[in-house]
């Protein structure tokens, strides 16, 4: 039987949370065209008859005096702990830069078992032999694959080799678990997902989720959980972009998290979602460490 732990680095929007939700052909984690989205490391899990694979997505590697990346680059850097395998995500859709050497600086100080693999072959500006030449130039030794992380290309060879190279071990999670995220965190999240999605410019950046209270009501099978929720910017002024015209831009952002978070979960969904500002909070270590851990 085979077990690993395997973390998913790379630089911010270099498509980490796109692939663990395709490995493992669930949602584990949110995805948006914003850089710097997923702030913590989240896990999804993959069982198939050869064994288990743990992904561990990260936060996007990323260099900034910023209290609230400092945090990030610190859980990126920290999920490097204990784990069997590295998947060095890299954008070819980018030249690589000075990003991917803070990457390979950080990979030859932990010398773990290495797969790099080159993302976004789909798109247009897809420049996968200046990545190519780059991963070999610094991990001569490391398999390359080729995928789209979106489409599904190159899926099937990335996980041929990800068994081959995992240790033999014990499975580490039940075989029906995907994710051992807890529900609160799961709803924050698409949540800002969705926030996000609405945003512009420096919006997604300054928001995150606060839930106040969660109640079940109603039996078996037909029971709903209801969850009351705030949806925090760092402005007052940030406010009334996310309520929008005649409040429809919170409206959206209620209806298709409701609608996701009811997929998710064995029981229905509705949201009381409003909107408040907590001015600063990127400054503030408190707010920071309750939400990136
Ligand atoms: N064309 C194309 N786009 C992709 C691919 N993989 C991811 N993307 C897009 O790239 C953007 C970023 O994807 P994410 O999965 O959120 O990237 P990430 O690395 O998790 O980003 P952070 O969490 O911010 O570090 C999204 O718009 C994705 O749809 C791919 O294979 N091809
Ligand atoms: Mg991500």
């Amino acid at each position: 039987m085979k077990s690993a732990f395997t973390a998913i680095i790379g630089r911010p929007s270099a498509g980490k949370s796109t692939l663990i939700n395709t490995l493992c052909e669930e949602k584990v984690s949110i995805v948006s065209p914003v850089p710097q989205t997923t702030r913590n490391s989240i896990r999804g899990v993959l069982t198939r008859p050869e064994g288990q694979i743990v992904f561990v997505d990260t936060p996007g590697y990323h260099f900034s005096e910023k209290k609230i990346n400092l945090h990030m680059k610190d859980v990126a850097e920290g999920a490097l702990e204990g784990i069997d395998l590295v998947i060095y995500l890299i954008d070819t859709s980018r030249h690589p830069g000075k990003e991917e050497e803070d990457i390979t600086r950080l990979l030859t100080f932990h010398r773990k078992k290495l797969l790099i693999v080159l993302n976004k072959t789909d798109a247009k500006a897809s420049m996968i032999k200046e990545t190519r030449a780059y991963a070999l130039s610094v991990f001569p030794e490391a398999p390359v694959f080729e995928i789209s992380a979106l489409k599904g290309s190159g899926i099937p060879e990335l996980l041929k080799g990800l068994w081959e190279m995992a240790p033999e071990g014990e499975l580490m999670y039940p075989t029906d678990i995907y994710t051992d995220q807890d529900p609160e965190f799961r709803i924050k999240e698409i949540i800002r997902e969705k926030a996000i999605s609405i945003a512009r410019e420096e919006i997604p950046h300054a928001i995150y989720v606060e839930i106040a209270d969660t109640e079940f009501r109603g039996e078996q099978p037909k029971q709903t959980l209801w969850v009351r929720a705030f949806l925090v910017t760092e402005r007052e002024s940030q406010k009334g972009i996310l309520v929008g015209k005649k409040g429809e831009n919170i409206k959206e952002i209620r209806k298709s998290a409701q609608k996701e978070l009811s997929d998710i979960f064995p029981y229905r969904v509705m949201l009381d979602l409003q909107v408040k500002a907590n001015p600063k909070w990127r400054n503030k270590e408190n707010i920071i460490k309750k939400q990136i851990y």
